[in-house]
């Protein structure tokens, strides 16, 4: 078909792509990201997406929570530094995730659109109920200087699109396309071989991951690698692609050696992007 531009990412393309750690590097040279993400209900949620950034390079890491759960998940997660969501501001970040577990309360959406306006020139990666507070505010995207980064499932590209999961999975490609040409963005239509479009329609479909992944969680682990990787690559297009790589390479890695396909857990898959890193390098 002309005009047509789609492939598969290859391991080599991974391993050709993969950020090169400068040895006199310190961490404010792999980025300093701001996620917000996590809720009274949903703290684990933004547990899963700060530690897979963490285990995927991020030199900092803010994570912006209600104040009520804070405390447990600074037990957990002593690494990343903590910014109450009433005082959410970008202050020095140069990338925000936005939305794993943040919930669907209508005071968040204010929130959301604020974001996606002021990250206008760094990357933006919106997930989840992120992308709910964001389905009637699409005009936002267009307007961005560096193209957002959307990671919807299934379910939530039907949200976005006025239509229903059985339309989406019809036509995977020619819906990823439409949007990200519309809205001028890298879209992440998850699933059975993730499709990856860029803004000017060129797609790249994922070959990694398997069924132990169908367990809540699994996709905010995805926007902790997308974020960390987005601020670590030259091109966005290679970020995106090798974090939806690796994140599938994960399970699979779990799946080959101590674990069936029905017990992985998120925290599973952020604990085996070490070995899947260290194969890959
Ligand atoms: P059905 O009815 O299941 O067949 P929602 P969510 C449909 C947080 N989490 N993959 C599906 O259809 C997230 O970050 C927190 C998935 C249903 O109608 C979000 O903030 C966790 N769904 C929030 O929960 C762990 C598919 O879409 C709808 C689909 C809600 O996110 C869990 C589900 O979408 C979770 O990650 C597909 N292939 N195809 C935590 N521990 O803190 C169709 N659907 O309502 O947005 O629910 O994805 O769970
Ligand atoms: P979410 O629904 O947001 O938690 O995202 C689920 C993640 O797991 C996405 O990255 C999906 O691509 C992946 N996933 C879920 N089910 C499967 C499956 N059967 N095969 C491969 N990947 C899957
Ligand atoms: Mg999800």
């Amino acid at each position: 078909q002309v005009g047509v531009q789609r492939e598969l990412r290859m391991r080599s393309d991974v391993v050709r792509t993969l950020p090169v750690r400068d040895p006199f590097s310190h961490k404010g040279n792999h980025g300093k990201g701001l996620l917000i993400a996590g809720s009274k209900n949903m703290p684990g949620a933004a547990f899963f997406s700060a530690k897979a950034a963490l285990r995927s390079g991020i030199g900092l890491l803010k994570v912006s929570v209600p104040e009520v759960i804070q405390p447990i998940l600074a037990a957990q997660l002593p690494e990343t530094m903590y910014l109450p969501r009433v005082q959410v501001a970008l202050d020095g970040a140069s990338g925000v995730g936005i939305g794993p577990g943040l919930g669907r309360d209508a005071r968040e959406e204010e929130l959301v659109c604020r974001l996606v306006e002021e990250s206008d020139t760094i990357p933006c990666v919106i997930d989840a109920d992120g992308l709910f507070h964001l389905r009637n505010h699409l005009d936002l995207l267009p307007k961005r200087h560096k193209p957002a980064v959307l990671s919807p499932h299934p379910g939530e590209m039907a949200l976005l699109t006025h239509s229903s999961v059985q339309d989406v999975e019809r036509d995977r490609f020619g819906i990823s396309k439409a949007f990200a040409e519309k809205y001028q963005v890298y879209l992440v239509l998850k699933g059975k071989a993730t499709l990856v479009t860029a803004p000017d329609g060129r797609q790249i479909v994922n070959p990694t991951g398997n069924a132990a992944m169908a367990k809540g969680g699994s996709g905010d682990v995805l926007t902790g690698i997308l974020l960390a990787f987005l601020l670590q690559h030259e091109q966005m297009m290679d970020a995106v692609s090798n974090a939806v790589y690796v994140h599938g390479a994960a399970a699979e890695e779990l799946a080959a050696r101590e674990h069936s396909l029905l017990d992985v857990l998120a925290s599973d898959l952020i604990e085996a992007i070490p070995p899947v890193l260290h194969q890959l390098y």
